[in-house]
Parts: structure tokens; C-alpha cells; sequence
């Protein structure tokens, strides 16, 4: 079975440095994906186009990241049926609470996963695909319930200072 492409946009480049914390959760996993600056504002016709070639390509969800406005994941999810998974991403004068409360408010009948701000956000969106990915691949199951042992592991391996 080839394996099923995740989408990941974000409003700016100036975006990136948070969310490479999903591009590595990806990787970490195997799972493919096409990262791209794109802004529901700046480049609305090239947006749209890009969310089709994705839908051709057998994407299996689409994360979006935008920060201030943050319309970005509402327009993802207004031309797409599939997932999308929103991370608000921390702002200059508002530290991303105003990209939360945006993204999080869509209208009903268009849903946006919203997820945490910033870097947690992006590398839980990540998890959260590779856990809707899982539901139909058993391998990739497995190396999700052992990445959750790791993590466990060094939680409670973890020596507090005296
Ligand atoms: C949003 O505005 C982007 O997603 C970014 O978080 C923010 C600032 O973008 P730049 O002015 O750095 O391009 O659309």
C-alpha cells in the first residue's frame, strides 16, 4: 500500500521555525509530506491550487499554520473535505492568542482541528496524523505505541535536581 502524503502549509516562511517540529515528527515516522509557504491572504489562487495537486496526489490530510489573522486553515479546510489539522503560531504582539482564538472559531459545518500554540501544537498535529495514518496501517500502530513507551520511559527515568 503506498503510503499517504500529509500536507503542510503555513501563512509565511517566517513560520517554518516552529514548524519544523511537525516536518520532524513526520520524518521520525516515515510518513511523506510537502511543506510549503503559502498564505490564505497573500496567495489565495496558488493556495487553491496547491490544495488540489495534493488531493491528486492522495494526500491524507493537510496541517496549516498561520499566525495573527490566521485564516489559512479555514480556507484549507473550505476547499478541502479531507482533516486539517490548525496550529496557531505565536505573533509578535499577541504571543498567538490572537492566532488561537481566529483559528479556532470556524463557523459551523467547516471544522479546523486546533491544536496548542505553537511548537507543542506543531509536533502534536504531526502525532495526530500519524495516529489518524495508524488507524489503517498496523505497522505504523506499533511505532506509535512504542514512541508513547519511549516517552514514558524517560519520563520516569527523568532524576529531579536535589
Ligand atoms: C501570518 O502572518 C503568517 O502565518 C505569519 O505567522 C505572520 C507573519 O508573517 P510575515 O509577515 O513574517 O510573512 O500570515
Amino acid at each position: 500500500m503506498p503510503k499517504r502524503l500529509v500536507g503542510v502549509v503555513m501563512g509565511s516562511a517566517s513560520d517554518w521555525d516552529v514548524m519544523k517540529a511537525a516536518a520532524e515528527q513526520l520524518r521520525a515516522f516515515g510518513i511523506p509530506y510537502e511543506a510549503r509557504a503559502l498564505s490564505a491572504h497573500r496567495t489565495p489562487e496558488a493556495l487553491e491550487r496547491w490544495i488540489a495537486e495534493l488531493e491528486q496526489k492522495g494526500a491524507a490530510c493537510f496541517i496549516a499554520a498561520a499566525g495573527g489573522a490566521a485564516h489559512l486553515a479555514g480556507v484549507v479546510a473550505a476547499k478541502t473535505t479531507l482533516p486539517v489539522l490548525g496550529v496557531p503560531m505565536p505573533s509578535k504582539h499577541l504571543q498567538g492568542l490572537d492566532s488561537l482564538l481566529s483559528m479556532v472559531q470556524m463557523p459551523k459545518g467547516i471544522p479546523v482541528a486546533t491544536f496548542a500554540i505553537g511548537e507543542a501544537g506543531a509536533a502534536n498535529a504531526a502525532l495526530f496524523a500519524v495516529a489518524m495514518l495508524a488507524v489503517a496501517d498496523e505497522a505504523l500502530a506499533t511505532r506509535l505505541m512504542g514512541f508513547r513507551t519511549d516517552q514514558a520511559e524517560k519520563v520516569i527515568a527523568t532524576k529531579l535536581p536535589d
